[in-house]
């Protein structure tokens, strides 16, 4: 089915989960093809054969064939196969799969607060202290959306990538995106991980994912935000572990996550 999608112009999956959504989609979109293709086709039969010149009269009889009725009980049995088999143990799955945070900086998951703001997307790393720096609204502005207090210890070496700028994450490891917004609703979706998720102002929502693959992925935002919402996109790199762990002490050099 992937491949299928890929064709169609889906980008190529890189994150563990994304070959179940792909199937997913795929066969909800096989399900409406087909509902597309037979209700048109009714509709040509019945206009061809339901005629004025070929019926001048009503026929008051109706059908008397059980077929819509098995046709409707056999939609109604495809739709409840992809709701059950499908959309509810990919749910349960990324729930259940949901990352736990047991204290090893080697192992543990890259937890990354997202935010969005228009039009640009910014991520926040702990910083090798594995210590979030302290954050206020008061401190908040539109170069320092996380708020970060400039002279807080624990924020010295927090990583910051902010408006856009791009940000690296390794293979094979999970990720925790703490999504939230700055001003309106936007979404935060990298449509190569099959990641989407709503950046809502005044709540931080988590996103998770495993990225497989190596290479530079883009960020959309997935919700009308704006004049800038087309544009509001942001870039990540997924590299190897060493790569990211060189590139992630030198931004942890920066200093207070590079903002006053
Ligand atoms: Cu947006």
């Amino acid at each position: 089915m992937t491949q299928i999608l890929q064709k169609l112009g889906m980008p190529a999956p890189a994150s563990a989960h994304a070959p179940g959504i792909d199937d997913f989609i795929g066969y909800v979109h096989l399900l409406m093809l087909i509902l597309f293709v037979g209700w048109l086709g009714y509709y040509l039969l019945a206009l061809v054969r339901f005629r004025k010149s070929a019926s001048p009269k009503a026929d008051y009889t109706g059908v008397k064939s059980n077929m819509s009725t098995y046709l409707e009980i056999g939609v109604a049995v495809v739709e409840a196969v992809l709701l059950v088999g499908f959309a509810v143990p990919l749910w349960a799955r990324a729930v259940e799969d949901f990352p736990v945070v047991k204290g090893d900086p080697k192992t543990d998951p890259i937890e990354v607060q997202i935010i969005g703001q228009q039009f640009k997307w910014s991520g926040h790393y702990a910083g090798p202290d594995n210590k979030w720096g302290k954050q206020e609204v008061a401190s908040a502005s539109a170069t320092n959306p996380f708020g970060l207090v400039a002279d807080d210890a624990a924020g010295k070496d927090d990583v910051v990538c902010a408006l856009g700028e791009p940000f690296k994450l390794p293979v094979g490891r999970a990720v925790i995106c703490r999504i939230s917004s700055m001003d309106v609703i936007h979404s935060f979706k990298i449509p190569s991980m099959r990641v989407t998720q709503d950046a809502i102002p005044g709540m931080t929502i988590p996103a998770h994912f495993i990225p497989t693959k190596t290479g530079k992925y883009s960020i959309t935002c997935a919700q009308l935000c704006g004049s800038g919402h087309s544009v509001m996109r942001g870039d990540f790199e997924v590299v190897t572990a060493a790569e990211y762990e060189a590139w992630y002490a030198e931004k942890a050099k920066s200093g207070a996550g590079g903002f006053e």
